[in-house]
């Protein structure tokens, strides 16, 4: 008679010994254990003629036990090796950044990433909230400034005589004809305000009746009004109602100069309009964040080494940029040098066969990031053009709670030669006899949440479309344009800061910052 030990702990190869034909199979396995085992108290003694009693079911039960939860470990153990086997075979410049993020200085870049492992998902964004909306601070920028700074007077006059309507720091200053009555009016009746005046005209007596009747506020009354929480406070939209009737607002004066406020008083950059020192030095204190999304698919990453370059020497030096680069090739993403605060994260996405399909999913793509908790550090953001080039200063100017671009190519047009949607079955529509500006797709900018809502806008206008087999004539474009054209920005943008660089500098640029970059449609376009 062979006999010997068989414990517990191996019991997990048995499990199919459950008949007597087993047991034999069984004591052949055991002919190989040890003769010998520490744990003799745990052994079940067995020969060829061992039928199995109970005591033996029950260690085979157990036994199958042992080998679901070992086969299920196994199992983990093969997905995890496949996982960090194909971590390793991607690309070496961009694997950690996908999948773990937070290299700093990788090919020169910054690579900061909010959260690593969600590199892979994407496209797949699923939160709710716009989360940077949320910065308290958005909608209370003070417009503070350091002591003992130094710059030059800020004039009323202009050499003509004429008042300036904008202030250095872009504060618009009111002058008859600064304004269009009818379209301000229009724009604020909307917003059911309350105007609280005081008036100072029989000394004390009227001085003791104001006292006394705001000490007679409730407590919480005061409260809002002081802390400025009632919440429309700060989130005035520019909104109009369609069809409202006014003249349309001219981009240059009589004189050909460049004319700095719109009729709803929202400034109009242009060069001059501001002081660099005074407006950088207000900014500075707010420790601001710039989030900046750039498209590059397809051939369209040969334009990021020049944009990113050009970028770093003028775009918003000195302060917190974070660029978003979304493309299909990341290794097609360049190693540029990032100045100080400035960072850049590459997000992979998939392309499309329809250049078309690429320029219009970006307004979905922007929406899902703002609602990503990856761009919590964002106070501002910018969606630009990637086939550009920066020429001049790009700074906080450029700052508002919603901004456009005046488009190079429309500004001396008038609304109704506007390349706008003209046929009434798409949501872009606009009639020919409404329109103030043609605005460029190229720049979209803003706080995140008024950025967020006009992505959010125009993305479901466009599916609205893409229901219905139509397509806007400039995709996104006009979508933007009909969204600009009911929720007035709040700063514009001349078109200085989108040029073109197949047009020539006109007298009333004085500067050129931003412009399209020469390219062959045919040649990068995945289709014509
Ligand atoms: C105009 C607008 C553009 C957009 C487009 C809509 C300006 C100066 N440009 O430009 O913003 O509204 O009309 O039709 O206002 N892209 C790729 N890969 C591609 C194709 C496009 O990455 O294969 C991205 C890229 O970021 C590019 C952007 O989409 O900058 C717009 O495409 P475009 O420049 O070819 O469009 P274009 O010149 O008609």
């Amino acid at each position: 008679m062979t006999s010997t030990c068989l414990q517990p702990w191996f019991a997990y190869i048995l499990p199919r010994y459950t008949s007597p034909t087993g047991i034999r199979n069984i004591h052949n396995i055991i002919n190989y254990l040890p003769v010998t085992n520490p744990v003799r108290h745990s052994v079940i003694r067995v020969n060829k003629d061992t039928k199995p009693n109970a005591k033996m079911m029950k260690l085979l039960k157990t036994a199958n036990i042992f080998r679901l939860v070992l086969a299920g470990l196994l199992i983990m153990g093969l997905i995890y090796l496949c996982y960090i086997s194909t971590s390793l075979r991607y690309a070496k410049e961009d694997q950690r950044l996908y999948l773990k993020g937070e290299r700093e200085h990788q090919n020169n870049f910054q690579w900061k990433m909010p959260q690593g492992r969600e590199r892979e998902h994407q496209d797949n964004f699923q939160l709710k909230m716009p989360q940077g909306g949320e910065r308290v601070h958005q909608n209370n920028f003070q417009l503070k400034m350091p002591q003992g700074l130094s710059y030059d007077q800020p004039r009323v006059l202009g050499p003509d005589g004429k008042g300036i309507p904008l202030s250095p720091w872009l504060a618009p200053i009111v002058w008859e004809g600064t304004f269009d009555p009818i379209l301000i009016d229009s724009i604020y009746k909307q917003q059911n305000l309350t105007i609280a005046t005081t008036v100072f005209a029989l000394g004390k007596l009227i001085y003791l009746c104001y006292i006394s009747t705001s000490l007679r506020y409730p407590k919480e009354d005061q409260k809002i009004c002081l802390k400025g929480e009632r919440e429309h406070q700060d989130n005035f939209q520019l909104q109009i109602s369609q069809g409202l009737s006014y003249n349309q607002p001219r981009v240059l004066g009589p004189d050909g100069k460049g004319i700095p406020l719109s009729p709803w008083l929202a400034p109009i950059v242009w060069e001059g309009t501001f002081d660099p020192t005074l407006i950088d030095s207000i900014y500075k204190q707010q420790n601001l964040t710039i989030v900046t999304t750039v498209f590059a698919l397809g051939k369209y990453t040969r334009f990021l080494k020049d944009f990113l370059e050009s970028a770093e020497q003028n775009y918003f030096v000195g302060f917190h940029v974070h660029y978003y680069i979304f493309t299909d090739e990341p290794e097609q993403v360049p190693a540029v040098e990032l100045g100080e605060g400035h960072h850049l994260t590459v997000i992979k996405v998939p392309s499309s066969n329809r250049w078309q399909d690429i320029s219009l999913s970006r307004m979905k793509r922007l929406e899902k990031l703002l609602e990503s908790p990856f761009v919590n550090e964002a106070d501002y953001v910018f969606s630009l053009d990637v086939d550009s080039k920066f020429y001049g200063r790009w700074g906080v100017e450029t700052l508002g709670r919603l901004v456009g671009v005046i488009h190079a190519w429309f500004y001396g047009s008038s609304r109704e030669q506007f390349t706008y949607e003209r046929r009434p079955e798409s949501q872009a529509f606009i009639p020919y006899s409404e329109g103030d500006y043609y605005y460029g797709g190229a720049v979209i900018g803003g706080l995140v949440k008024d950025v967020y809502q006009l992505a959010k806008t125009c993305r479901e206008q466009l599916e609205i479309d893409a229901s219905k087999s139509i397509e806007a004539v400039w995709q996104e474009e006009s979508h933007l344009n009909k969204y600009f054209l009911y929720n007035k920005p709040s700063k514009l943008l001349s078109p200085e800061y989108l040029w073109d660089d197949s047009k020539s500098k006109p007298e009333e640029l004085k500067v050129i910052r931003f412009s399209q970059v020469l390219k062959n449609y045919a040649e990068i376009r995945p289709n014509p």
